[in-house]
């Protein structure tokens, strides 16, 4: 039963977003069976939604229970979030609690990895809907994207690849200023901002100059007047995202400049348009040779960023990873952010599956971020968890042109929860979760309860089977689906695991490679001792003999053994509570996402038996419950 006052709607909405924030009120109360009268301003006595515009561009929303009406006041932006809010209550069926909210973070944005051409790099949802045929297009999908996103209280996507390739360079040049601009204002409507990638080597590329040296002095005239035309024809541009000096792309190491010295000069160029810089950190030594076992790409991030902290402009943000390597299923936090004091920092996660069964194997992210967020830097220093070190969040988009959005039905859930940690880190990942199920399949105690639990038990799960304790990096090379233990051994990406037939792992203590001692001095003391190191982490930062104890006892084989054992049985017991959904699902949905699972399993039985029997033939150890290895 609704409330009595989804019968009226009462208030004027001046601008374009508090429209829009009306129009998904109507929307939103029809689709719950309601049929809203709009009555303007002037109805003191009804029972009605009111909606009261105030000036500004201000994120805030209130709600307030004022008699029997529901007031919403805020900007329109505000007006926004503030719907949505509501609506998600009224379809939670929750008595609605007063709401006064502000995101925790001025940009919370989703970074598309889409290529001009329509395909994504690590996409696994379809082909792109920003671009197809080498052109940027808006379509109505473009408009039902910004709904999305400002549902989940996000507020900017950058639409294009950090390898920035093709037509996609020419997303300077006003070639494509028509289409820019429309898909710019269709987000903006919803208060979306609209950012985009740039190479660094745009004024070789596209200015026919002979070197995108940074101090340059033709350089910088180049960008400042490629921003003046930007800014000036497409409203709400935000900004760039730069991948420089990373897995070959270019940047200002190539000149001998600092990456402060080449952030900071685009800094300027959009400074005058009140334009930011997202800066990635993503900066290492992609051509190692594997024989090399004293450089470690863990360390990459803080040997390049740590020591230039404070040199960078304030309208630079630097991006960085949630861990110091990539996106692997289980990573320590970088130790990056514990150095920069004096640097916006903004948090980058993955919703897209790369790492984490790209959307085939269910994989809900949102406990795993919640942790990342929590994490304290130092135990007796006041705010100082990632959530409050750093003033920005982004994660890699799951999303494309596939119906459902996201390929897998169950990780749209990642793309919500992403959404609301960035309005608050403290959300909770099991409430989101439960929340995302009612909202997605309906109110059904049983289907919430299994959707739940699957959720909250999926990455547990998918970590079991794939790469244990940390190592990472045990995935088919090039693709990064379905195991192959050695894959990357000898090549080039410094991601090594160094198995013999005695030990495994590489050791980044102080007698290995160091990279303990990043973190502040009781992080380091915490993950330097073997016996102190989180168990989880203990082979991200050790190398150990497969006869070390676990704490319970276990050798680290036979803990690793009976972890991908476990992990196939409980991907298997996750598929089956999915199959009794049957009758109370869309059969379509129901076997879109049975087949995922039947995919799932294939994949998990493979992971465990490629990563047992290779063990096992390395180690002649056996399994001490004599389960299947194939000798
Ligand atoms: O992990 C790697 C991915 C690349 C990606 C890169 C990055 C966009 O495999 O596909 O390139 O990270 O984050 O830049």
């Amino acid at each position: 039963m609704l409330p009595a006052y989804t019968k009226y709607i009462c208030g004027t909405a001046a601008t374009r977003q508090g429209k829009a924030a009306l129009r998904e009120l109507i929307a939103g109360l029809q689709a719950m069976g309601a049929s809203p009268e709009v009555c303007g301003s002037q109805t003191p006595g009804l029972p009605a939604v009111r909606l009261k515009e105030v000036p500004g561009s201000e994120e805030k929303a209130v709600l307030r229970r004022c008699g029997e009406s529901m007031e919403i006041a805020g900007t329109g932006r505000g007006l926004i979030y503030g719907v949505f809010h509501l609506l998600r209550h009224l379809a939670l069926g929750e008595e609605f609690p007063e709401w006064d909210s502000s995101p925790a973070y001025p940009i919370r944005m989703l970074d598309h990895w889409d290529n001009a051409d329509g395909s994504i790099e690590r996409g696994y949802a379809g082909s792109s809907f920003f671009f197809r045929n080498g052109k940027p297009i808006c379509t109505e999908r473009t408009r039902d994207y910004a709904r999305l996103l400002a549902s989940c209280g996000l507020n900017g996507c950058c639409i294009n690849n950090v390898n920035v390739h093709g037509s996609a360079l020419k997303l300077l040049t006003g070639s494509f200023k028509r289409e820019l601009r429309r898909i710019a204002l269709c987000l903006a409507e919803y208060g979306i901002s609209l950012w985009l990638s740039v190479s660094f080597s745009s004024p070789m590329e596209l200015g026919g100059l002979d070197t995108a040296d940074p101090l340059d002095e033709g350089v910088k005239q180049w960008w400042g007047e490629t921003c003046l035309r930007l800014f000036s024809s497409i409203p709400n541009l935000a900004g760039f995202l730069v991948k420089a000096d990373s897995e070959g792309r270019p940047g200002p190491h190539s000149y001998g400049r600092s990456q402060a010295e080449g952030a900071n000069m685009l800094a300027d160029a959009v400074r005058p348009f009140g334009g930011k810089i997202l800066w990635r950190c993503f900066v290492y030594n992609c051509t190692q040779d594997w024989r090399d076992a004293k450089t470690d790409r863990a360390r990459a991030q803080c040997d390049h960023f740590a020591p230039l902290d404070g040199e960078f402009r304030e309208n630079v943000f630097l991006q960085l990873k949630n861990g110091p390597v990539d996106f692997q299923i289980r990573e320590p936090v970088s130790p990056l952010l514990g150095h920069l004091e004096k640097t916006a920092s903004m948090m980058e996660f993955q919703i897209a599956q790369e790492y984490t069964g790209q959307q085939r194997d269910v994989c809900y992210l949102i406990p795993m971020f919640r942790d990342i967020l929590d994490f304290r830097f130092r135990a007796r220093r006041e705010n100082d968890r990632t959530a409050e070190r750093i003033s920005a969040v982004c994660a890699v988009s799951n999303t494309g042109d596939d119906y459902n959005w996201t390929g897998h039905d169950l990780a749209a859930a990642n793309l919500f929860g992403f959404g609301l940690l960035s309005w608050n880190p403290c959300a909770d990942p099991a409430e989101i979760a439960e929340e995302w199920s009612v909202l997605t399949f309906g109110d059904d105690p049983e289907v919430t309860k299994t959707v739940t639990d699957i959720l909250m038990r999926s990455r547990d799960v998918y970590e079991k089977y794939t790469a244990p304790l940390g190592i990472g990096w045990m995935c088919v090379p090039g693709t990064h689906y379905g195991p192959s233990p050695e894959g990357y051994e000898f090549d080039r990406w410094g991601t090594y695991l160094r198995a013999n037939h005695l030990e495994i792992g590489v050791e980044r203590g102080p007698e290995g490679t160091g990279f303990t001692e990043q973190y502040s001095a009781e992080l380091a003391a915490l993950y330097r001792n073997v016996k102190s190191c989180p168990e989880e982490l203990l082979l991200f930062f050790h190398r150990l003999p497969y006869n070390y104890r676990m704490k319970d006892g276990r050798t680290l084989l036979q803990r690793i053994y009976d972890d991908h054992f476990e992990g196939y049985e409980e991907a298997a017991a996750m598929s089956e509570a999915w199959d009794k959904l049957a009758d109370k699902l869309e059969p379509e949905v129901f076997r879109r996402v049975q087949e995922r699972f039947r995919e799932q399993l294939r994949c998990a039985a493979e992971w465990r038996d490629v990563v047992n029997t290779w063990l096992y033939r390395l180690t002649m150890i056996p399994d001490e419950k004599g389960r299947r290895i194939y000798p």
